[in-house]
Formats: C-alpha cells, sequence, structure tokens
C-alpha cells in the first residue's frame, strides 16, 4: 500500500468513528412574550438566545450536540404562558424551558413546570417569591429585593433625595414586589414618603395621580412600573413641570423609554447587573456580535437571555445525557446550582432559596448591580 492510500484508508475509518457517536439535538423551549405590551423585553429576549445559540453551536455544541430552541409567544399573559408552558412541556417534550417574561406570567406557568420535574429558568423575573415555588425553578434575573435597594440609596447620596412621592401598577406581580420593595428601601433609609399612588395595566392616562404627587413637593418620585406604563408617566410627568428624578424598577431599565418618552426620558434612576458601558471582554464581545447580527444595541434583556444559554451550556456539559427525559431533566437541574460563569452581565452564580414553609426551593442569581442614569436618550452609569 502506498503512502497516499493508506493515508485514505486512516482517514475513512476515523469518519466512521465520528458517527458513531451519534450526535444528537438538545431541545430547549423559550417562552417569551414576542407580541403585546411585554413585546419590547420578549423581542430582546429571544434575540440574545438566539445569538447565544448560534455561538453555542457553531463552536462545537455541548459535547458535540447541537442545541435547537423551540420559541413560542406567551404575548406576556398568564395564561399563554400556561398554554406554552404545557405545550413545550409535554408535547414537545423539550429539555427545559426558558421564561415566561414576565413575573406575573412565571407565578403562574412554573407551577406546571415543577409539578412535570422539567427546569424552568427565568432570564427577566425580578419579582420576589418566584424561584421559592419549587427546586426546578431558577433565575438568572436580579430581583428587586436586591437592585432597588442600591438604586435608592445612590439617588439620596447623589441627588439629595430626602423624601419621595410613590406611583406603582397595582396589578402586576412584579409591580406590586416593586412596590413592597421600594417602601422597604424606604423605611430603611428613613426616606419619608409624601404620598403613594396607583394605577393599572393598560392605563393610558396619569394626570389625576401625578397632580396629586405634584402637590406634595417630593425630592423625587419612586415609580414601579413595566414600561408601557412607565413611558407615559414619564412623558406626563415632565408635561406637568415635575422634573425630579424619577426612580424606577427593572422595568423601566429598557430602551424602550426613549422611544416612548423621547426628549422627556432624562433623570431616570434604575439598577441592573448589566450596563452598555461596562467594557469587560465578555461584554464588549457580546455586544459587537449583539450588533455585527442586528444592526441595533442590546439591552440588559438581551444580555441576561444570551448569558443564561451559556449558563445551562455549561451545566450541560457535565451531564451525560441519556435520551430518557425524565432523567435527563433531573440530571440538568442537579447540575444547574454548582454553575459559575462570568459573561455580559459580569460573575454569575447561583444561591438557593427556601419555599414559604421554609424549605430549600429554587435558585436566584448573586450579581452586584450598577446604578445608571438616563441622560440624552441612553443610560449612563452613575458612579
Ligand atoms: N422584571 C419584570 C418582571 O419580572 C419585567 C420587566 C420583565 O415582570
Amino acid at each position: 500500500m502506498n503512502r497516499a492510500l493508506s493515508r485514505s484508508v486512516v482517514a475513512i475509518a476515523a469518519l466512521g468513528a465520528a458517527s458513531f457517536a451519534q450526535a444528537a439535538d438538545i431541545k430547549i423551549g423559550v417562552a417569551a412574550a414576542l407580541t403585546g405590551g411585554a413585546g419590547q423585553y420578549g423581542n430582546a429576549i429571544r434575540n440574545g438566545f438566539q445569538l447565544a445559540v448560534e455561538e453555542i453551536n457553531a463552536a462545537g455544541g455541548v459535547n458535540g450536540d447541537k442545541i435547537v430552541l423551540q420559541i413560542e409567544d406567551e404575548q406576556g399573559k398568564k395564561e399563554e404562558a400556561i398554554n406554552v408552558f404545557k405545550k413545550l412541556i409535554f408535547q414537545d417534550r423539550v429539555l427545559m424551558v426558558f421564561g415566561p417574561t414576565l413575573s406575573n406570567s412565571a407565578q403562574a406557568a412554573h407551577p406546571i413546570a415543577q409539578a412535570a420535574k422539567t427546569p424552568a429558568f427565568g432570564t427577566s423575573n425580578t419579582a420576589d417569591g418566584i424561584t421559592s415555588i419549587g427546586n426546578f425553578v431558577f433565575r438568572n434575573s436580579v430581583t428587586e429585593a436586591d437592585v432597588l435597594p442600591a438604586t435608592i440609596k445612590k439617588a439620596v447620596e447623589v441627588a439629595g433625595v430626602k423624601k419621595v412621592a410613590v406611583l406603582y401598577g397595582n396589578d402586576d406581580v412584579f409591580t406590586k414586589s416593586g412596590y413592597d420593595n421600594f417602601k422597604k428601601a424606604l423605611e430603611d433609609l428613613k426616606i419619608p414618603v409624601t404620598t403613594t399612588e396607583t394605577f393599572a395595566k393598560g392605563d393610558v392616562d396619569f394626570k389625576a395621580q401625578l397632580t396629586k404627587i405634584k402637590a406634595t413637593n417630593p425630592d423625587a418620585i419612586v415609580l414601579s412600573a413595566l414600561v408601557a406604563e412607565g413611558g407615559p408617566v414619564m412623558v406626563a410627568a415632565r408635561q406637568l413641570g415635575i422634573e425630579v428624578p424619577i426612580i424606577g424598577g427593572n422595568g423601566m431599565n429598557s430602551p424602550r423609554v426613549f422611544e416612548l418618552a423621547k426628549d422627556r426620558s432624562d433623570n431616570l434612576w434604575v439598577g441592573s447587573p448589566w450596563s452598555s458601558n461596562n467594557d469587560t471582554p465578555a461584554n464588549t464581545k457580546f455586544i459587537a456580535a449583539y450588533k455585527a447580527k442586528y444592526n441595533a444595541a442590546p439591552d440588559q434583556f438581551a444580555a441576561q437571555a444570551y448569558d443564561a444559554l451559556y449558563i445551562v451550556s455549561t451545566a450541560l456539559k457535565g451531564v451525560k445525557l441519556t435520551n430518557k427525559l425524565e432523567a435527563d431533566r433531573l440530571a440538568l437541574r442537579d447540575a444547574l446550582p454548582a454553575v459559575k460563569y462570568t459573561g455580559a452581565t459580569g460573575a454569575f452564580q447561583f444561591a438557593q432559596v427556601k419555599d414559604k414553609a421554609g424549605k430549600p426551593a429554587g435558585y436566584d442569581a448573586v450579581q452586584t448591580p450598577i446604578v445608571m442614569v438616563t441622560r440624552g436618550n441612553a443610560y449612563v452609569i452613575q458612579k
């Protein structure tokens, strides 16, 4: 046998061995609000996942297996989130489900995943109590309880805030949880509240509440809102001549604020572990790749979804998948808590939380929030 021939025999033998190793697809569900008032968040989330899955698969997937995302629109409605979770878990038989976008929907849909022993992983849910549903529930979104005290503290220090008015949505799990945590943070810092006003999802006229607020002459307005209502609140406040800082929760950390409030969007204070101004190598790479793919700048929702898929693929690298769904879902659940990962949103790890009875339940994110203020249609880090 001449040398050229023997080489090609070796090559054919190697090919045969590789095809024996049977690369399989890892099917992962994504439930996101792609339409409706929360669509701004959900589309950024979908983009983050799609960028991450392309990168991970291009780099060889998970131990040679390709990740396939099955993305469904839950419309930001809890009934739809329940339907989508059921479809993904029982019909499509995905390994795990990311989402849904809103805490309001997660509180309704995650019990289905918990009962079906299927990991559910929120990338944007920041209300209290989501992960106390059970030990199959994870999130990498930092909660209002962790972020709001830091945001308030910074506004007090930098902007000299001494008394505030509070405005919140009282019919949504996230906006109510934001209110509870704002209230606690204000009490801890001994900041008096001049008045507390409410609104409901879908409201468009906030003049009555803001007129009352203006009469109490606060140094800032504390606002727990989703951006669909929060954007118009900012416009209405400035139109009434209320120029004080507006201190928002996670829902107000979205570039949609700039589309809705335009030149009335300055002086909004928010906190998040992710900032476009954070120039770590992982974040710089993420922002460049996102811009190249979508021709638009990413936001925190895209960054958190992007990191979340890397967190799961890190866990999966240590799991031997068997193609027995129940065993594989459990193995992923068992592997996730130990993952430590540094991505676009910085250093990340999980911490286990307790359920209402005090028993160990799901897992929250441990990350440090950065406080930012809007200026000229951008979120600028407040040092
Ligand atoms: N963080 C919010 C929630 O948990 C929104 C903004 C996604 O509902």
